[in-house]
């Protein structure tokens, strides 16, 4: 058995927050967990669509994601979720709206100008050159957590070490 709990992935954009949550994801699949991701594709499309990116939209969007893995928690259901979540008030709301335990903030820690290089979908460059208003890290700021329970350094550790420090945490939390 495991605890339903609620793994919350903050970075930069291209920081390897989606790659690493479906590798997480994938981890506990094989453990036997009951797990889903939430990402840009499935709530950005969906619940959120009407939301864009001022500061008060991402405030909105992440208190509905919250509001949505809490409910995934209360079926059972361990929630991933993989947005950019940039101010730590934000996180907090979510944190403080969960059975103490439950939040487990991820730090997807990846220098910006490694997000930079790296630019998979060519939004750094668009951002650099005015062509997106309030991009995170260019125009609109994150807030890099101060109490995140792990810290997973992408520019600097492979993607497997990554999941193992995760796993190795819910393991020693006795989640999973
Ligand atoms: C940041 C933006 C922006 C702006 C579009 N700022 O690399 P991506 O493409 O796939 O990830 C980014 C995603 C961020 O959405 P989130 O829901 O995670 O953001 S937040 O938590 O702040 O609400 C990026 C794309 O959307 N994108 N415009 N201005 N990222």
């Amino acid at each position: 058995g495991h605890r339903a709990v609620t793994l919350w992935f903050t970075g930069l954009s291209g920081s390897g927050k989606s790659t690493l949550s479906n590798a997480v994801e994938a981890r506990l699949f094989e453990l036997g967990c009951n797990t889903f991701v939430f990402d840009g594709d499935n709530i950005r499309h969906g619940l959120c669509k009407d939301l864009g990116f001022s500061d008060t939209d991402r405030t909105e969007n992440i208190r509905r994601i919250g509001e949505v893995a809490k409910l995934a928690n209360q079926s059972g259901v361990i929630a991933l979720t993989a947005f950019i979540s940039p101010f730590r008030a934000d996180r907090d709301l979510v944190r403080n709206t969960m059975p103490e335990g439950d939040f487990i903030e991820v730090y997807v820690k990846c220098a910006l100008e490694k997000c930079e290089e790296r630019d998979v979908k060519g939004l750094y460059k668009k951002a650099r050159a005015g062509l997106i208003p309030a991009f995170t890290g260019i125009s609109s700021p994150y807030e890099e957590p101060t109490h995140a329970e792990l810290t997973v350094d992408t520019g600097e550790t492979d993607i497997h070490t990554c999941v193992e420090q995760i796993v190795n945490y819910l393991l020693a939390k006795q989640v999973i």
